[in-house]
Parts: structure tokens; C-alpha cells; sequence
């Protein structure tokens, strides 16, 4: 299933190879693709014969010839480093090399995903911290309060006193 749907993403390109003016080289000799990309080995009206063989087999253009239109496309998991020879010219250096890369689609939205969570999880620390910060305050103002209210009641309890001894003093003058 995932991999039918990266198939679809991927609209992937043909990049084209073909023989260069010394009649004995690819050109271009490397080239860089995208696991769905095609090579396309396309020359007409050369002066000599050539194809285009990867070495472990996994294209092969087949009969050398001066007309060559072959295609192939790098399936999903076919990322690598591949090199390929003219068979008749290889010992002449007609190499040429292909770099297939992994898609990259799908990597990016895993770790685009794994950030986001990173974020969330910063924010929320961040709200923690901030009740923290006012839990220290309020702390710290109910304790001026608290000291607030002792000293007040510290006040009443001698205005009592005091108004005990005014009462006292006004059952003296009535007995
Ligand atoms: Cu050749």
C-alpha cells in the first residue's frame, strides 16, 4: 500500500544518455537520479556500435548498435551506486555510472513529524514553568498577608486589653 502510494507521488524523470564527439564515451558519464527516475540510452547514426550493460545485470540495452532507445526505471528500494560499461569499448574507459537515490518524500514527513511532537512538548514544559513562577508569588504575598493580619490582631488584642480596664475601671466608678 505505502508503496504504491510513493509510486504515485513520484512523477519521476527521464534523464537521457547518450555518446559524446570521441565516439567512445557516455555522456553525461554520471548522473544522479531519484529511486523512480528512468535513464534513457538514446544515440542514432553513431559511427561505431555501442550498449549500455550494468555490471551485476540489472539493465541491459542487449545487441551494441549504432541506433540505441532504451529505457529503464529505478523501482522504490533500488537506490544505489550502479556502474555500466559499452561492452565492446569498456577496456577503452566507456564506463559511466549511476547514483540512485532514495525518495526522499516520505523521509521528510517522518521527521517533520517527530519536531512537531518536540515542539508540543517544549510548550507544555513552558506552561508548567509559568504556574511554578506564580505559584512562588502567591506563596510569597499570603505570607506578607498572614504577617499582615498577626501584626493587626496583634493590635486588636491590646485595644481589648485596653478597653477590658476601661470597663473595669467603669465597674469600679458604678459599684
Ligand atoms: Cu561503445
Amino acid at each position: 500500500m505505502a508503496t504504491e502510494n510513493l509510486t504515485n507521488q513520484n512523477q519521476g524523470e527521464v534523464v537521457i544518455v547518450s555518446v559524446d564527439s570521441t565516439n567512445l564515451r557516455f555522456s553525461p558519464e554520471t548522473i544522479t537520479l531519484q529511486e523512480g527516475d528512468t535513464v534513457r540510452f538514446f544515440w542514432s547514426g553513431e559511427l561505431l556500435a555501442h550498449n549500455a550493460v550494468e555490471r551485476n545485470g540489472l539493465f541491459d540495452s542487449g545487441e551494441t548498435s549504432r541506433n540505441v532507445d532504451y529505457s529503464y526505471t529505478f523501482k522504490i528500494g533500488e537506490n544505489g551506486t550502479y556502474e555500466y560499461v559499452c561492452e565492446p569499448h569498456e577496456e577503452l574507459g566507456m564506463i559511466g555510472t549511476i547514483i540512485v537515490q532514495p525518495i526522499l518524500v516520505d523521509e521528510q514527513d517522518l521527521e517533520e513529524k517527530p519536531d512537531e511532537d518536540d515542539g508540543e512538548l517544549q510548550e507544555q514544559s513552558g506552561e508548567i514553568g509559568v504556574p511554578h513562577v506564580e505559584l512562588v508569588v502567591v506563596t510569597g504575598i499570603l505570607i506578607l498577608i498572614y504577617q499582615v493580619v498577626r501584626i493587626r490582631s496583634f493590635g486588636g488584642i491590646k485595644l481589648q486589653k485596653e478597653s477590658n480596664s476601661e470597663e473595669e475601671m467603669d465597674a469600679e466608678i458604678l459599684g
